[in-house]
């Protein structure tokens, strides 16, 4: 289908599908056993400019929407969601500073973004802060002209590799989710360390890792907007970067399609391509259908977002839940067409299969997406 890109748009998804086929196909399937981040392809990235998409000019980017970056992700993720996820965990750790930072921070901190110098990654989550994502428990108390901050984030995509973390912690214990507020942590700042790093079903290139805070002592202006305003923040965060998530599970679903349709027109049964018995036909057109349509909700939505920007939370959630979905759905189905083959390591499906399940789970789970579509509904029709 005709999305009507111009010509900048084309451009992104020509760059991008020139670092897939040309850097992240060849060596995918041996990141994937290795678990190795996938460093050179980052400096790839941003060598083609890459991070500079979600980046306003001002500060050296391309200034691009939620549709620029939908575009990019799409198709790095029809390549590997693990490098995919890499690049979208930098867009998803800069966004506060981009959202509410002060002037200062913008200037620190987004020229490098956009040229690919340093990355950035999102400190949210908590061992008992996954959903429920004001009940974290780190802290960051004043001290002088300093901000000390205490606890341990789980789960960090890009931990341990990016150099610059927007932190949520408690600055007012009493005040629940109004007492929460952001900051910028860089590698190297006194008292901030890496911790565990994961071994992960799926999206192994990926870095998992732990960040801990022992009286990491930052600068009062690393506060991002004015305290109190984190989670607002976080929430508005997670609303601009959940359409990137959806078009991750957009890419693989369209990859895993490739797959089977190709494998079905060559694998002979009965003395015919599969791909002429009506059974297969009909996975196959439910899979192409499925991925056309969260395509077009996904852009639909980024689309939305980019002009409406104060009405973002529906539509984020909607497309995150449908594209998601339909990845996993997408890409178990490409196994069973491949069979026994799908199964092997030989072939790239299981792998995309079991990198489609952390779609459903990280950004905030589908559950918890639909809650959000389910509040907004019942605000709507009130
Ligand atoms: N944009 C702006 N503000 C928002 C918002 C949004 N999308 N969603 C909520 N808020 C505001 C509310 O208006 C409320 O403000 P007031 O204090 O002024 O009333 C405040 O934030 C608290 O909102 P709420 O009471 O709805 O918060 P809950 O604690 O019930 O949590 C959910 C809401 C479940 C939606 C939230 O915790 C969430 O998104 N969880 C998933 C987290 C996640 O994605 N984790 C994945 C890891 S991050 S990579």
């Amino acid at each position: 289908m005709d999305h009507f890109l111009d010509e900048t748009q084309q451009m992104i998804v020509e760059t991008a599908q020139e670092i897939t086929r040309e850097k992240i196909l060849p060596v995918r399937a041996e990141l994937d056993e290795s678990g190795e981040f996938p460093r050179e392809i980052l400096q790839d990235m941003a060598k083609a400019d890459l991070f500079g998409i979600f980046v306003p000019e001002q500060y050296g980017g391309l200034g691009g929407g939620c549709f620029e970056i939908v575009l990019a992700m799409e198709q790095l993720a029809m390549g590997c969601v693990g490098i995919a996820t890499s690049f979208a965990a930098s867009a998803l750790g800069i966004f506060p500073v981009i959202l509410a930072g002060s002037e200062e921070l913008k200037q620190q901190y987004l020229p490098d973004i956009a040229t690919g110098r340093r990355w950035a990654a999102f400190g949210l989550t908590e061992a008992n802060a996954g959903s429920d994502a004001a009940g974290i428990r780190t802290t960051a108390v004043e001290d002088g002209d300093c901000w000390v901050l205490n606890g341990t984030k789980q789960w960090i995509t890009n931990g341990g590799e990016s150099q610059i973390y927007s932190i949520v912690a408690i600055t007012d214990p009493n005040k629940g989710a109004r007492g929460a507020s952001i900051f910028v942590v860089e590698e190297g700042d006194p008292g901030f360390s890496y911790g565990k790093k994961e071994n992960k079903m799926g999206i192994r290139a990926s870095a998992t890792r732990e960040l801990v805070m022992r009286d990491c002592r930052i600068p009062k202006s690393r506060m991002v907007g004015r305290r109190g305003t984190g989670f607002i923040t976080v929430m508005k965060t997670l609303d601009l970067s959940r359409p990137g998530i959806a078009s991750l599970g957009v890419g693989l679903a369209q990859a895993a399609l490739d797959e089977a349709v190709a494998y079905a027109k060559q694998r002979v049964q009965f003395e015919r391509p599969i791909i002429a018995f009506q059974a297969v036909q009909h996975m196959l057109a439910d899979m192409a259908i499925q991925t056309e349509a969260a395509r077009s909700l996904v852009y639909a939505a980024a689309r939305h977002i980019d002009q409406h920007p104060k009405d973002m939370s529906k539509v984020s959630s909607m497309c995150k839940v449908f594209a998601t979905d339909t990845a996993m759905k997408v890409t178990t189905d490409a196994v069973q067409v491949l069979g026994g083959y799908g199964y092997m390591k030989e072939y790239p499906v299981e792998k995309m299969m079991r990198d489609a399940k952390i779609l459903q789970i990280y950004e905030g789970t589908n559950q918890i997406q639909r809650n959000v579509v389910g509040q907004e509904l019942n605000k709507e029709y009130s």
